[in-house]
């Protein structure tokens, strides 16, 4: 399947650090996949780059065919890891400019937070998905300003879920399985989680219990 197939058929996207506090990091990357994430980044600040690249690299080894590994920030370890996807934010290079290190068929993402950024990523023929928020508060990015659910509104609008040539996108920020019916009456039919997985005593379950609930809503149109 091709890279940007599997970006269209894309639905739970996770961010994970190494969780080097937690136990074997490889055992919750089995276990999240065997639950239907489909989108997973590694992003690690706090460990050496190197580290981060060599899981990155391992993590795509252990990949099932429908999912894609997304770096970070990077274009140049994306670049040079022959990276299928690189997800940029705001302060990072601009996605034009960041193309220029990655192979012919790469993907890139943006985070948005306002109205302006998301249309401005909607409009971006270098941008192939973006994120919008954080919707609810989180304390994984505590200094964001949270956007609430009428962006995510906004997002449906000028990017509808269902649209034959309509731009991926993902809502995040305080996305879990209590706060996911909402964000969906809103329109998304894709999220981001950091914590509804990193932080679950089940990770597979967890992952299967928000996949599911995403499935259904993809169904029920
Ligand atoms: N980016 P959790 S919010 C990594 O708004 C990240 O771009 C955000 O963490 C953005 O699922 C966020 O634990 C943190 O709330 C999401």
């Amino acid at each position: 399947m091709g890279i940007r197939q599997r970006l269209n058929l894309s639905r739970l996207y996770l961010c994970t650090d190494l969780r080097t506090e937690k136990g074997d990091f490889f055992d919750f990357v089995r276990a999240v996949f065997a639950g239907g994430v489909d989108l997973l980044q590694v992003r690690d600040k706090k460990a050496a780059p190197e580290a981060v690249a060599e899981a990155i690299s391992e993590v795509r080894r252990m990949a099932p065919m429908r999912s894609l590994v997304v770096v970070n920030d990077s274009p140049q370890i994306a670049g040079g890891c022959q990276a299928d996807v690189l997800h940029i934010g705001q302060d990072d290079m601009p996605p034009g400019e960041a193309r220029g290190y990655l192979h012919d068929h790469a993907l890139i993402g943006r985070s948005t937070h306002s109205v302006e950024q998301a249309d401005a990523a909607n409009a971006d023929g270098d941008v192939d998905y973006f994120c919008v928020g954080p919707v609810h508060a989180t304390p994984t990015k505590p200094t964001y300003v949270p956007v609430g659910l009428d962006l995510v509104r906004h997002a449906a609008r000028i990017a509808p879920p269902f649209a034959r040539d309509a731009k991926p996108w993902f809502a995040i920020g305080g996305i879990n399985a209590g706060t996911l019916e909402p964000i969906l009456d809103a329109g998304a039919r894709r999220i981001v989680v950091v914590r509804a997985l990193t932080q679950a005593s089940d990770p597979e379950t967890a992952a299967r219990e928000l996949r599911t609930r995403l499935d259904e809503a993809w169904a029920e149109g």
